[in-house]
């Protein structure tokens, strides 16, 4: 162990869900143990049950409990936590939450507070990106303060065009404009809907791409300036910015467009001097790449890449975190096979309603390159609080074809009953014949496949 290097004692995971599992399993296999926090109303969540310690943070209400940054600080101080994990979603990309738990000298496990923040600012982003070498979606260079300023930018790069929230990220404030004559209504809606969602009305407009795709880049970097890309995650399958299905790889990318935009994803993670896990969003329209947006933290659909490297992720972030060494280069980085994430929730598969209450019934498939990553348990109680995700299934086969039918399998399999989950959903969807050929946008699930929705 070298002077940089320091062994966690413990890992607080400030999270919920399937990803405090998933870091605490990860904390587990290094012989980290972990501290469970928790909302009254997951007193019997399978994070809480699994935990070494628990800390009940507070209400159900996540402003008050998972979002609680000086509950989360006592709990780590109280039980002498020295690394927090922040998980996926709630403050996993707030650089003010980063700072603080840095203050108290407890390692934030991700990148630095700086980074997060330039990310999160999707006009510094852009910029950041562009310094990088990354191409961009063409656009206005910063922000849109005027209506005039607009119609300028819009009418050189040629409508359609979007304008989006600053401080955006999943769709919110967004708006497209075909002409001129919609511009105006685009730009102040726009920019209400900013302010009304984040209290920042800055925008920016880009040219709007029409029907690409989803792909995004897992980039890896430690602190000795060692950085590998992971190869990517086609993400195109989503209902109002949820996404439900993804694979790696990408049904539609050549090896050779596959290696360049990872060696492009990495040289621009190294000039960022970005540490830890991180994601680079692209969109993908008649073989260019754009990017749009950086992911600063673990996401949801990382183990389809676990899969497909056989890396474990979550271990390999903690140990960077801890000041390690990366234990292998971009040559070691084999991928293979293909693996296929499909998202459970809690929900209806026609209406997509919210489903909660007790499950009384619970069989997780398996066999063969079958991974359920899942909070369910028989009699486990859905709270209606939070995101509707209950179970991941995962699966991988030596090859697409093989793949997609044993997730078929693996689906008849699985039941969780009597709630509403949209494994339903997903049964029909594997069978669909744009799914079998790889052909799909992120248009299609709502425009070709919900089309009555
Ligand atoms: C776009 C776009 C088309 N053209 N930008 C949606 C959320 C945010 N991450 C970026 N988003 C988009 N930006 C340009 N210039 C279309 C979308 C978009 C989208 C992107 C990724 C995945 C799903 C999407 C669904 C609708 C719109």
């Amino acid at each position: 162990m070298n002077m940089r290097e320091k062994n966690f004692k413990k890992i607080l995971i400030a999270n919920r869900g399937d990803v405090a599992l998933r870091v605490q399993r990860a904390a587990n296999d290094l012989g980290i143990p972990t501290v469970a926090v928790h909302s009254s109303a997951d007193n019997n969540a399978m994070h809480v049950k699994l935990a070494d310690e628990s800390v009940c943070i507070g209400p159900p209400k996540s402003s008050e409990s998972y979002l609680n940054m000086q509950a989360l600080i006592s709990a780590a101080l109280l039980t002498g936590a020295d690394a927090i994990h922040p998980g996926v979603g709630f403050l996993s990309e707030n650089a003010d939450f980063a700072e603080i738990v840095n203050a108290h000298n407890i390692t934030f496990i991700g990148p630095s507070p700086t980074h997060i923040r330039t990310m999160g600012d999707k006009v510094a982003a852009k910029k950041a990106a562009k310094a990088a070498g990354l191409p961009l979606v063409p656009g206005s260079e910063g922000e849109i303060s005027s209506i005039q300023q607009a119609q300028k930018e819009a009418n050189g790069i040629g409508y359609p065009v979007i304008i989006k929230a600053a401080s955006g990220g999943g769709g919110r404030g967004m708006k497209v404009a075909n002409s001129n004559k919609e511009l105006s209504e685009a730009f102040s809606s726009a920019r209400s809907e900013a302010k009304a969602a984040f209290g920042d009305d800055t925008v920016y407009i880009e040219k709007y791409l029409k029907n690409p795709r989803h792909i995004e880049v897992q980039i890896f970097a430690d602190s000795y300036g060692n950085v590998v890309h992971l190869g990517e995650r086609e993400c195109s399958i989503q209902r109002r910015h949820q996404k439900l299905f993804e694979e790696c790889p990408s049904p539609i990318l050549s090896s050779k467009e596959r290696q360049s935009i990872g060696e492009l994803s990495s040289k621009a993670t190294k000039k960022l001097g970005y540490l830890g896990l991180g994601t680079i969003e692209y969109l993908y329209e008649n073989k260019h790449f754009y990017f749009i947006e950086m992911n600063t933290r673990l996401q949801v659909e990382h183990p389809i890449t676990e899969m497909v490297t056989g890396l474990d992720l979550v271990c390999e972030q903690i140990k960077i975190a801890s000041g390690q060494e990366m234990s292998f280069q971009q040559k070691d980085v084999v991928l293979s096979g293909h693996a296929i994430e499909c998202r459970i929730n809690a929900e209806n598969s026609d209406n997509f309603l919210p489903s909660s209450g007790k499950i009384n019934t619970y069989h997780p498939p398996g066999g063969p390159g079958v991974r359920v990553d899942s909070i369910v348990y028989q009699g486990y109680e859905v709270p209606p609080f939070y995101d509707s995700l209950v179970s991941k299934l995962i699966v991988y086969a030596k090859d697409r074809e093989d793949c997609l039918m044993r997730t078929q399998r693996a689906l008849e399999e699985f039941i969780i009953e009597p709630i509403d989950t949209s494994i339903e959903l997903h049964k029909k969807l594997i069978r669909n014949i744009d799914i079998k050929n790889g052909n799909y946008t992120i248009k299609w699930l709502e425009e070709k496949f919900l089309p009555n929705l």
